[in-house]
Order: C-alpha cells, then structure tokens, then sequence
C-alpha cells in the first residue's frame, strides 16, 4: 500500500492554488489518492471581523507585513503534532530549491505545510518560532509565495511511485543524475526540411544510449559547466567527454 503524501498551504489566494492542482498530473495524483493537499485560507485565523492578516510595519517603510497570529493559528489548529508536520515558509531568504532538494522532501514523512507570503514580508517571528524550513525558489522577487509552493509540490510529486504515468521518466532527465537533458524529437521524420539525427532512427539501442549520453555532457558544458564541478563523471563519461572538447576546441 502506497502511502499517500500529504501537503498543506495557507494562503490567502485558495482558489489560485486549487486552479494549478484541478489539471493534469497532479489532479489525477490526487484523484488516485497518491497525494493530498490541504488548503487553508489564512483569513480564516485572523482575529478581528475584517479578517485582516497584514499590517504598517514597526520602524515605518514601504508596504504592508503580514501579522504572526493568523499563521501560528493556522498550523497549530490544523497540525497541531509538531513530530508530524514540517512547516516550510517560502521566501529569497531561503536556501534555493534543486533537484536534489526535491528528492529530499519526496523521502519526508512529515507532512510538508507551505507559509505562503504576500505584501512586503511575514512578521520575522514566524521565521524564528514557527517553521522548520524555508525554501526559496530562485533570486527574484515574486508578488505571493503560492507559485513557489506549487513548484515544490509539483516537482516532489512527480518523484512519488505512480505519479508520472512512466516512472522511467523522472529517473532519465535533466538534473535527475546532474546533467542537462539530451535533445528528444518525435514525428514527423522530416520537418519543414529539418530531420531527425539518424542515429535515432537506427534501432541501435546502445548507439542510442552513447549518443544521448554525448548530447548531455555536451549541452551541459556549453550551457551550464559549473554543474560538471559537482558530477562525477563516469570512465565512459570522461572518454566521451575529451572527445567533445576535442571536437568543439
Ligand atoms: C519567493 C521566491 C518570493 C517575497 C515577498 C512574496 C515574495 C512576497 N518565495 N522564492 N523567490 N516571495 O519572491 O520563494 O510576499
């Protein structure tokens, strides 16, 4: 029995959430019980009769903060065992989101519950008292934190047994092992008078694979060599990787 893998978001904007989660891949997740995502409106923990969840901010500035209470309301009324839940915030304060941090939170058996900002900031006592991660999803600056949670979401899912309609395919593919992705064609053969690498058209499988591999390591030195510093390239890696810097010296 596969255990289902539960997500939680507050946010003040459920139904954008809820439009990304009612389409394609991560709406049947949930329709096959794979996956489940508890929305919850932040308003709902607000205190006063205007559900007002910012506020100035102390020392004056620009913009609006949002107020601790609603959030610490919020989790500890619907995730009230703190062993069970992991409160992620999403913030450019965080530690940016990878590949590798989507394996990570796809092997979590806490239920990961997004914090999703809006305005200027969250009140820093959140940060300090309330989550256990925060997570940024790259060096700009958004208008609400809900598009970085769906990113998280969306790339931890499709790691889940049964997600992907072919697991092979999260296995084989960009960043999966650390290179970019090969280039992928597919009908028609010839195209505009642009065609289809041959040996793609050979049925040699083991041609195939080499060419793939060739095509990886090339696009990722052109295109992104800092992520060679950090692979450990295989000894037929390596050989097929001379071979590209003498071709492209
Ligand atoms: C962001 C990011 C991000 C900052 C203020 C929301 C915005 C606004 N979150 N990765 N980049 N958040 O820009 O995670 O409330």
């Amino acid at each position: 029995m596969i255990m289902r893998k539960k997500f939680g978001i507050v946010t003040i904007f459920p139904d954008m959430v809820r439009a990304y989660l009612g389409c394609s891949i991560l709406k049947r997740a949930i329709e096959n019980n794979l996956i489940a995502v508890a929305i919850h409106n932040l308003r709902d923990y607000s205190t006063d009769k205007h559900r007002t969840v910012d506020d100035y901010p102390y020392g004056g500035g620009p913009g609006m903060v949002m107020k601790p209470e609603p959030f610490f309301r919020s989790v500890e009324d619907q995730w009230p065992i703190r062993e069970n839940r992991r409160v992620i915030m999403l913030s450019p304060r965080g530690r940016v989101f990878s590949q590798e941090i989507a394996r990570e939170l796809s092997r979590e058996k806490r239920e990961l519950i997004f914090l999703c900002g809006r305005y200027e900031a969250i009140d820093e006592r959140v940060r300090e008292h309330l989550i256990d991660d925060e997570i940024s999803i790259g060096d700009y600056v958004l208008t609400g934190g809900e598009l970085p949670a769906l990113v998280i979401i969306d790339a931890v899912s499709r790691l889940l047994p049964d997600v992907l309609g072919d697991s092979r395919s999260a296995e084989d593919e960009s960043f999966s092992y650390g290179l970019l992705d090969y280039p992928h064609y597919t009908r028609p053969e010839m195209f505009r008078g642009m065609g289809v690498p041959n040996v793609l058209l050979s049925g040699n499988h083991e041609e195939i694979r080499k060419w793939r591999k060739r095509q990886s390591l090339k696009a990722t030195l052109q295109k992104r060599p800092e992520l060679l510093a950090i692979y450990a390239l295989s000894d037929e890696e390596k050989l097929l990787m001379e071979q590209i810097k003498e071709e492209t010296s």
